[in-house]
């Protein structure tokens, strides 16, 4: 059973939906010249043929899309705040006036609904001028700047905003640096040092929201976001285990320092063999120890690991990828079905740290198609996405009654929007479908899908309408 005060919700992110990328005084962020995602080129500057410009046009749309989701029953709406609304070139003194104001009109939209925002600070859109003039994440003066923006951004909105993520995927830098990192040096070019130094930057940045929020309002729950992603062996052979733990710990390094606030021994072991030294302050290592109040991850696929190379192919999946998983089918995307794998990931979190945990992302990207829905309307008949939700939702009630404390799950993108990774409307996510297409066209019209009642149901019944049909896995 899902505790009673469970929060249902949804999940986007500001510069995959809002659009008006240069209005009201908005700088440009480093999504503005990626047009197509971390697949291709990025530009120098915005080109029309970037569909993030316009996104869905949430920024002038945001009551009537809010509006539906208190429809749905949401208790929860997961967004970014744009940071180059706010510091439009992301190292002036001074905030754009015009940028807090629209979220101070959309947070009390939410709240109109009794909907609570939950707020990621800074979700892959690096104001650009960090990236050109900095080097992103790699100068250690970003922490600053970050500072200034979340002690601007936690005083403003205290009182309206009690859940804040300070970094999306965190660990997405492994693979995105530029996308995550907002780090100009080309992947290729970049150290490992380099690397982890930008990482540590972050790291401790993230543990300075946390400090500087609980100073601000005790009331704040501030949550590390993390991309979660279970790497099974390929085989029982003890090696394969081994390899798995190892890639495991590239990823939970990050969980390690948010939550326990020091770095774990098996990265002190990588730093050394692999002869990276990091700039760490005492500063810093005193500042890291202002640990999370909670965990926040997407789920997306589980992986596998193999030590034997010629069986070490990486598979299409998320950003971060691995070895395909001969057991499991996967979306149209590539993106491996493993609904078992989110009980087993919450567990695993669980059993190591007790922090309580928020599912902020997960759900099918899937090409869907517009059809009438006999009422003068139209919808889209989405059973697969129904199937894929109901049987990961299943999961996550398997992980309550295994005593897991888990906080609330906000399904992504649950309007259309431009997909990250290959920035394109195709791949669709939403209960509610959005008229845009990949080549622009569209009304931007907005349309109920089936899931939109379905989802309605789950919440209005507290998870119980999801023994209504039988599980698929
Ligand atoms: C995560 C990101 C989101 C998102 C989602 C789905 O990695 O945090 O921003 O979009 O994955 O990915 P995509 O849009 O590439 O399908």
């Amino acid at each position: 059973m899902f505790p009673k005060d469970f929060l249902w919700g949804g999940a986007v992110a500001a510069n995959q939906c809002e659009g008006a990328y240069q209005e009201d005084g908005k700088g440009l962020s480093i999504q503005d010249v990626m047009p197509r995602g971390i697949k291709g080129p990025r530009t120098e500057r915005p080109t029309p043929d970037n569909l993030k410009l316009e996104g869905i046009d949430f920024y002038h749309r945001y009551k009537e899309d809010i509006a539906m989701f208190a429809e749905m029953g949401f208790k929860v709406f997961r967004t970014s705040i744009a940071w180059s609304r706010i510091f439009p070139n992301g190292d002036e003194e001074e905030p754009n006036e015009a940028g807090l104001q629209f979220y101070d009109n959309l947070f009390d939209e939410c709240l109109k609904y009794g909907i609570q925002p939950l707020v990621t600070i800074s979700h892959y859109e690096t104001p650009l001028h960090l990236a050109e003039a900095y080097d992103g994440w790699l100068d250690r003066r970003l922490i600053g700047f970050y500072e200034r923006y979340v002690r601007t951004i936690f005083t403003r909105y205290k009182g309206k905003v009690k859940y804040w993520l300070t970094f999306n995927e965190i660990n997405s830098i492994l693979n995105s640096p530029f996308m995550s990192g907002g780090i100009n040096t080309p992947k290729e070019e970049l150290t490992d040092s380099q690397l982890y130094q930008a990482i540590h930057h972050e790291l401790v940045a993230s543990a300075l929201a946390t400090k500087i929020g609980h100073e601000i309002d005790p009331e704040f729950r501030i949550g590390c976001m993390i991309l979660s992603m279970p790497v099974y062996p390929l085989s029982p052979d003890p090696r394969d285990v081994i390899r798995a733990m190892e890639e495991e710990h590239r990823n939970s390094v990050f969980t390690d320092v948010h939550v326990r606030g020091e770095y774990p021994g098996y990265i002190k072991r990588y730093f050394r063999e692999k002869g990276i030294t990091l700039d760490i302050t005492d500063e810093d290592r005193e500042i890291l120890k202002n640990t999370v109040d909670f965990i926040s991850f997407s789920y997306y696929v589980s992986v596998c690991a193999t030590a034997d190379e010629s069986k070490n192919i990486r598979g299409e999946g998320n950003l971060l990828g691995g070895v395909p998983n001969p057991t499991l089918k996967a979306s149209e995307w590539g993106w491996q079905i493993d609904p078992r794998g989110l009980r087993y990931v919450l567990n695993q979190l669980w059993d190591k740290y007790q922090k309580p945990l928020f599912i902020v992302e997960n759900g099918l990207g899937a090409a869907d198609t517009l059809v009438p829905d006999g009422k003068g309307g139209y919808t889209v008949e989405d059973d697969y996405r129904i199937e894929y939700m109901r049987d990961h939702l299943l999961q996550v009630e398997e992980a309550i009654e295994d005593g897991v404390d888990v906080m609330g799950y906000t399904s992504w993108g649950c309007i259309d929007l431009v997909s990250a990774s290959t920035a394109e409307m195709r791949k669709r996510y939403g209960f509610i479908y959005v008229d845009r297409n990949n080549d622009g066209t569209g009304t931007l019209a907005r349309y109920r899908k089936k899931s939109f009642y379905w989802y309605k149901d789950v919440i209005a019944s507290n998870g119980a309408s999801l023994h209504e049909t039988e599980g698929g896995v």
